[in-house]
């Protein structure tokens, strides 16, 4: 099962500055730590990040047929972009958007996700902890498609194999 990790404008800042808010990670750090926990159950993870929203749309359109779903902290781009909300709908595959602040809580601006509705789901609030809460409702998710994708290729089969019978 292979994952993509999609990261947002400024989040290569995590650890530097506003520490009060995001924790003291770095991204790689946050990184690391889902390597290690992807790894123990088999999976496969790819990041990327981009402070710029046309290469993040390239990208989740690259994951169409080359992973399993998607995690994606859009950062800044979840209040604002129509565009990535649009690339998110068009791959239509599992996806978790994470913030690791609770978007809630905070600015007006922020309580708004654009994106958001064209994810499986959203963790938010958790700080790093979401990315790694994010990749077990992801395999949970994947493994459940999977898992009715093969009962209704077994059913399919079954209704083929007794009209030849008959
Ligand atoms: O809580 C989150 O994960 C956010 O997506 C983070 C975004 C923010 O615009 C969203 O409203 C919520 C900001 C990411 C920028 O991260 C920084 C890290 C260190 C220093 C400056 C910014």
């Amino acid at each position: 099962m292979k994952i993509a990790v999609i990261q947002g404008p400024n989040l290569n800042m995590l650890g530097v500055r506003e520490q009060h808010i995001y924790g003291p990670m770095t991204l790689d750090q946050i990184h690391e730590q889902m390597k290690g926990s992807a790894s123990q159950n088999g999976m496969e993870l790819e990041f990327f990040q981009s402070n710029l929203e046309g290469e993040i749309v390239d990208k989740i359109q690259e994951c169409l047929g080359e992973v399993d779903g998607i995690i994606i902290n859009p950062a800044a781009y979840s209040h604002t972009s129509i565009a990535i909300r649009d690339a998110l709908s068009a791959v239509a595959m599992p996806t978790v958007e994470v913030h690791i602040s609770n978007i809630y809580k905070r600015e007006e601006f922020r309580k708004n996700s654009i994106t958001a509705p064209a994810s499986t789901g959203v963790v938010s609030g958790f700080g790093p902890f979401g990315y790694h809460m994010a990749l077990i409702a992801l395999t949970q998710i994947i493994n459940e498609i999977k898992a009715n994708q093969q009962m209704q290729e077994e059913q399919a089969q079954a209704q083929t194999q007794s009209a030849d019978e008959a």
